[in-house]
């Protein structure tokens, strides 16, 4: 146990820290409050100088003011008792404050992002923090956290859509590509040759090259029926996949069904708020509702699918398909964007490549290619967002 001291004494140790440094331990913070979050930094920097590492803040209230998102920034991952929201509505129900003070409160908290020493970040900028930062969010799924580690890792933004016919060229595809992506998207319904062993072996590879697995089922139907779809039939997508994704037509009941099956497996989900083919129907007030689907099941949902960001949370990743490098589509309505635009412009997060990558000759050559525009675009957007005024 060390004590830090705001001010050296002027007797004894004379230390800012007090109590035995093993330098190479890991330290954890404890504080009453977080606003801004100066104060456990400057404590973390502290024990960092004497040779301890600081990972974890432990917090009673977290005011909400940007102290999560600027620790993360810096390493650290703040847990909290109570945000200072959850206080106020704990009050309430006690009969202890009034709705309008509530109300009140939570309009402070919006207004007053900015401390007396510096500003915390926007909501712009916090969601440019860098994908090392938002995987530390503590609002973070731990898939989403998992992804965002590799992507860090691995320098890839880039998830390989699969899409081939044969069982062995499917496990080829991925023992060659693996180490080049975060993630490989699969069909298993387009394999004319399947047996359960598929994906166990998928899955071993992927835990060898460590990229996530994404089937791309696009579940449509009511709750119940996805559930048995995501468990049962000979694919038993839950007990393989990490990832899954959903349509938002059949409203929140399609979300509960998986989230039933796939919780308790840790697993996460995607919805399906926008659609690269031509004519889509997943626009304007479709797209702002699926928005609202995904970020209501904030345990399983980590993001979207979607041509762009739509979420200002930062813990929500953006999956974007129809991307290659060559600008066009095909004679079925796929239309494509390039990497640069996806993720510097429109603010995506991960590029989703089939065909681009499938039908080049040298294919490890090719998802380089895409792998180092992905991370290219990434790096520039957020470069773009420190120089900004
Ligand atoms: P392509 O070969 O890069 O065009 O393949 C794109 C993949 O992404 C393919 O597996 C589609 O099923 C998948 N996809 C898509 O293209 N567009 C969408 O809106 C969604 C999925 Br959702």
């Amino acid at each position: 146990m060390l004590i830090r001291r705001k001010e050296a004494k002027a007797y004894g140790t004379k230390q800012l820290v007090e109590g035995t440094i093993s330098p190479g331990d890991t330290c954890l913070v404890i504080e009453d409050v977080v606003t801004s979050g100066s104060s456990v930094l400057e404590t973390a920097e502290i024990l960092r100088r004497e040779g301890l590492q600081v990972t974890d803040a432990i917090v009673l209230v977290d005011r909400e003011q940007g102290g999560s998102e600027k620790l993360a920034e810096n390493g650290i991952r703040l847990h909290s008792v109570c945000t200072l929201t959850q206080l106020m509505e704990i009050l309430h129900t006690l009969g202890a404050v009034s709705e309008g003070t509530v109300q009140e409160v939570k309009e402070f908290i919006r207004d007053n992002k900015v401390t007396a020493r510096e500003p915390v970040p926007t909501k712009k900028h916090v969601m440019d923090l860098p994908y090392s930062s938002r995987a530390l969010l503590p609002d973070t799924h731990p898939v989403a956290s998992r992804l965002l580690t590799i992507m860090e890792k691995k320098k890839s933004n880039l998830c390989v859509s699969a899409d081939v016919t044969c069982s062995a060229e499917l496990l080829q595809l991925a023992t060659e590509l693996g180490p080049s992506v975060c993630m490989l998207k699969t069909h298993v319904d387009i394999l004319n040759d399947y047996t359960p062993d598929v994906s166990s072996r998928l899955r071993a590879i992927a835990d060898l090259h460590e990229f996530l697995l994404f089937e791309d089922r696009k579940f449509a139907d009511i709750g119940n029926t996805v559930k048995q779809q995501y468990e049962g039939g000979i694919y038993r997508i839950s007990s393989w996949s990490d990832v899954v994704n959903v349509h938002a037509v059949p409203g929140p009941g399609v979300v509960q069904g998986l989230r039933e099956a796939g919780l308790a497996l840790g697993r996460g989900c995607l919805v399906i708020a926008e659609m690269s083919s031509q004519g889509s129907l997943a626009v304007g007030d479709y797209t702002k509702e699926a928005v609202k689907l995904a970020e209501n099941y904030p345990d399983f949902v980590f993001g979207f699918i979607s041509g762009s960001r739509l979420s200002g949370k930062p813990e929500m990743l953006h999956l974007t398909p129809g991307v290659q490098l060559q600008a066009g589509g095909d004679h079925l309505g796929q239309q494509y964007q390039s990497p640069n635009d996806v993720i510097a412009k429109k603010g995506s997060d991960i590029i989703i490549v089939g065909r681009g990558i499938l039908s080049a000759t040298n294919r490890l050559e090719a998802a380089e290619v895409y792998r180092a525009a992905g991370w290219e675009a990434y790096l520039s957007r957020i470069k773009a967002e420190k120089t900004e005024p």
